[in-house]
């Protein structure tokens, strides 16, 4: 049997060996583990990670981090870590052995802790990602979502993380082996995606397996990808639309629970060693493969081939070839695909970008037969239908008193005599009636309150209907989160209603600031209690010499603008 197809070693104990283990883990500390943890708990379990034997202990990180190797010189380029919460890191006694759960609660894995250690983020991004940019989406789950404390230590794996979707899809390293050997495969190349693929992909899958004289393995990322890109269902409907345009003798779709970190060149590494530990000789690099996008100066973080060269670098040692490939783009007059490089002199080029794939999505343009399938187009408009049938969130934010409830009143009958989708105001008062009764104005139960606001509009956004918001909502950070949750469904229009704190004193119209003056009011937003003021909404309002009535038309006339609302 070859080597690349012989099974591969796990970290799973045998099933009588979890039933006794599992029992005795319920009595452990234990951690629940984040999305992202759970991803790399599957692959550190069924070989996808081999040769790693648990979550990196602080040795081999520092050797990751700066030099892409194990303590033992072994090349790993990723750091593939336990964060925690300080709080947890502390109760633990080093030795000691915790239980990894699920978000359901159920215990997964059990951890030897032999390490704990707090890291230095700016030295992690630098030397893995090559920028301490929050652009970056990598950096910015490293500072803002990633826990303080890294614990490493050997992993005992009890069962899988459970999927209710695309089971049949889903292969483990030495299933996917398994298969290989069945079907007689030697040579296998594969194509690492986390988009839909279009007619480009498919001809450049075609070519790269030609050229390889190999089978084609097509291993899309479901785990976790950019924050942004097609959500995975959609995507696995995608692929299973053009599987039947492959030869299917020589032609496999299987999916990958990975967590990208859109790490660039190392990502790329990280891919083909993953690759390796699931069989294939051969794996497709393509141009900028993993790429995070641009920076905050709106450069390229890295060169658009930087990955396909350094994993060239290391392909022996990884045990598995590069293919690389140019962009591929359409040339008209020959009705055919070419990379980049080979485009015959004088001839069209077309081509649409992810950015122009979306633009025409959200407005309902045509997307040309050239440039992808009937059938994955259809699968896209069903998720992303144009923008004017979307879900909405406008959140309006601003002192007390400063009007954010008159204007979003207004706001709402206007968009309820356009009629179309249904329109739930989120008003400040009535929140803290109906969601929020027990809280009070600490920043601790504001930021709860806005969080819950947030998750309500995201849900309404989600299902196709229109949000409008009004809390204060004082500080940035909070309302940069909301944004976030909401982004991920639809458009988030932040609106400032930007009354001064002397006009909102001297309507006074409920009174409170009196109250505040005399401090029978504590922490009053603008009196006692800080609001930051948002630096760039997608509009601010003056009501101070702007009526009402006009104000909610210039919320109208924004919605217009940005294709939310068709007048
Ligand atoms: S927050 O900060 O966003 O959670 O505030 P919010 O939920 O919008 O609630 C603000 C309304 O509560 C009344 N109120 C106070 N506001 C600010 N600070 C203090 N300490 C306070 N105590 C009561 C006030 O009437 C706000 O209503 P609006 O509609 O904004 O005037």
């Amino acid at each position: 049997m070859s080597a690349h197809l012989a099974p591969i070693p796990e970290l799973y104990v045998s099933h009588d060996s979890a039933l006794k283990l599992k029992a005795a883990a319920a009595e452990l500390k234990s951690h629940d583990l984040t999305r992202r943890q759970t991803c790399d708990l599957d692959l550190l379990m069924n070989g996808g990670f081999h040769p790693l034997k648990g979550f990196l202990t602080e040795a081999d990180y520092d050797g990751v981090v700066d030099d892409m190797r194990l303590a033992d010189g072994t090349l790993w380029p990723m750091p593939v870590t336990l964060d925690v919460s300080p709080e947890f890191a502390e109760s633990l006694t080093l030795g000691e052995d915790i239980a990894l759960r699920d978000q359901e609660g159920v215990i997964l894995a059990t951890m030897t802790v032999t390490d704990r250690w707090t890291p230095d983020k700016h030295r992690e991004a630098l030397g893995v990602f090559g920028a301490d940019d929050m652009a970056h989406a990598g950096v910015n789950y490293l500072h803002n979502k990633a826990g303080k404390v890294y614990l490493g230590g050997p992993v005992t794996g009890l069962q899988p993380p459970v999927h209710y979707d695309f089971r049949g899809r889903r292969d483990t390293p030495n299933e996917l082996r398994a298969f290989f050997r069945k079907m007689g495969w030697q040579r296998i190349v594969g194509f690492q995606t986390r988009n839909p693929l279009h007619r480009a992909h498919q001809e450049l899958t075609f070519r790269a397996a030609r050229e390889a004289q190999a089978n084609l393995l097509i291993h899309p990322v479901v785990g976790m990808t950019r924050p942004g890109d097609v959500d995975h269902f959609t995507r696995v409907r995608c692929y299973e639309a053009v599987l039947p345009k492959y030869p299917a003798a020589t032609t496999h779709l299987s999916l990958l629970n990975l967590a990208m970190r859109m790490g660039g060149p190392r990502e790329a590494l990280w891919h083909a060693i993953i690759r390796r530990n699931h069989g294939l000789t051969h794996f497709i690099i393509g141009r900028d493969h993993a790429g995070p996008g641009k920076n905050s100066q709106g450069e390229n973080f890295y060169g658009p081939y930087d990955a396909q060269n350094l994993v060239k670098k290391h392909q022996d040692e990884i045990g598995i070839t590069v293919v690389p490939f140019r962009q591929m783009v359409y040339v008209q007059e020959k009705a055919q695909y070419f990379p980049e490089d080979e485009v015959p002199e004088g001839a069209t080029v077309l081509n649409i970008s992810g950015t122009e794939l979306r633009r025409r999505l959200r407005e309902g343009l045509e997307i040309p037969d050239w440039f992808s399938f009937p059938e994955v187009v259809e699968q896209l408009r069903k998720t992303s239908p144009e923008r004017s049938r979307q879900g909405f969130t406008v959140f309006f934010t601003g002192l007390s008193g400063s009007g954010k409830s008159t204007i979003a009143n207004a706001l709402m009958v206007k968009l309820m005599e356009l009629g179309g989708r249904p329109v739930t105001l989120l008003d400040g008062d009535v929140v803290r009636k109906h969601l929020s009764s027990e809280l009070g104005f600490s920043r601790e139960h504001r930021d709860i309150n806005i969080r819950r606001i947030g998750y309500v509009a995201s849900e309404i956004t989600k299902n196709g209907g229109i949000a409008l918001c009004a809390p204060i909502a004082p500080y940035a950070a909070t309302r940069r989160e909301v944004r976030e949750m909401i982004e991920d469904h639809g458009a988030f229009i932040e609106v400032h209603v930007a009354t001064s704190l002397e006009e909102c004193e001297r309507r006074d119209r409920k009174g409170l600031y009196k109250l505040a003056r005399e401090g029978k009011i504590k922490e009053f937003t603008g009196i006692s209690d800080p609001y930051e003021v948002p630096e760039s909404p997608e509009l601010r309002v003056d009501t101070e010499n702007v009526d009402v009535d006009s104000c909610a038309h210039q919320v109208l006339l924004k919605l217009e603008g940005m294709g939310l609302i068709r007048a």
